[in-house]
């Protein structure tokens, strides 16, 4: 049976996508790129240094080593002003019900993010003591589809991939959680997260035990 759920966090507890999108625009409008929000969706579970290879990409132009370097520390400047004012009001609709059915059924609890916010974002929406782990962009060598952050997640509290369930509003996510052999739930359109072993628009009205009698 499932002993420990794993929570992915932009887009699972807290939707900080429009932050991480107003930050990557004001840095694409600073470098001339063109940048749209349906372009931010190819940058949702994906890292820093990855988003910005990809935004580079789409508007065909580089940036040496100490530029690129730079990029990356005004955009989480920018990004850290946009999030100054998260609160629990942002916390999405039944994430912190989910999380309160799997510590009363005795479950374990960690968070597995690409983003290296995640514990500050956490404080800021009063959830960081419902996690017994934490295992976040600082402490992962690879990135989503590896399995590197859930199977680390998974170790952290001891329990066996197999009984590790992963919630997941990404494709990449979805096949971390896969590679790591973990049950998997997604969170969002059937088209995108369809290799999910589950997938539910999001947490809403959902009940744990209901969700894993369907897996
Ligand atoms: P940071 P998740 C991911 O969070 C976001 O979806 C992604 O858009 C972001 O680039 C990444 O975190 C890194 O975030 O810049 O804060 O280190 O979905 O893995 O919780
Ligand atoms: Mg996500």
């Amino acid at each position: 049976g499932i002993r420990c759920c794993i929570f992915d966090l932009d887009g699972v507890i807290v939707d900080t996508a429009k932050y991480h999108y107003l930050a990557w625009k004001r840095l694409a409008d600073s470098l001339g790129v063109t940048f749209t929000e349906q372009d931010n969706e190819l940058l949702k579970g994906v890292s820093r240094v990855e988003s910005l290879k990809i935004i580079l990409k789409l508007g065909q132009t580089s940036l040496d080593a100490p530029q690129f370097e730079q990029a990356l520390v005004q955009k989480n400047e920018w990004y850290l002003e946009y999030i100054a004012q998260l609160d629990a009001s942002e916390i999405l609709p039944g994430a912190e019900a989910v999380l309160s059915q799997a510590r009363d059924a005795g479950m374990k609890i960690a968070l597995g993010s690409a983003s290296k916010n995640a514990v500050l974002i956490l404080k800021r929406l009063n959830l960081l003591d419902r996690f017994d782990a934490i295992i976040d962009g600082n402490k992962v060598t690879h990135a989503k589809p590896d399995p590197e952050v859930f199977l680390n997640a998974a170790s952290a509290v001891d329990v066996a991939p197999s009984d590790c369930l992963v919630f997941e509003d990404a494709a990449a996510g979805v096949e971390a959680a896969l590679n790591a052999k973990m049950k998997v739930i997604g969170l969002g359109e059937a088209e995108v997260l369809g290799r999910a072993t589950l997938v539910l628009p999001d947490l809403a009205e959902q009940q744990l035990n209901h969700m894993i009698a369907q897996l």
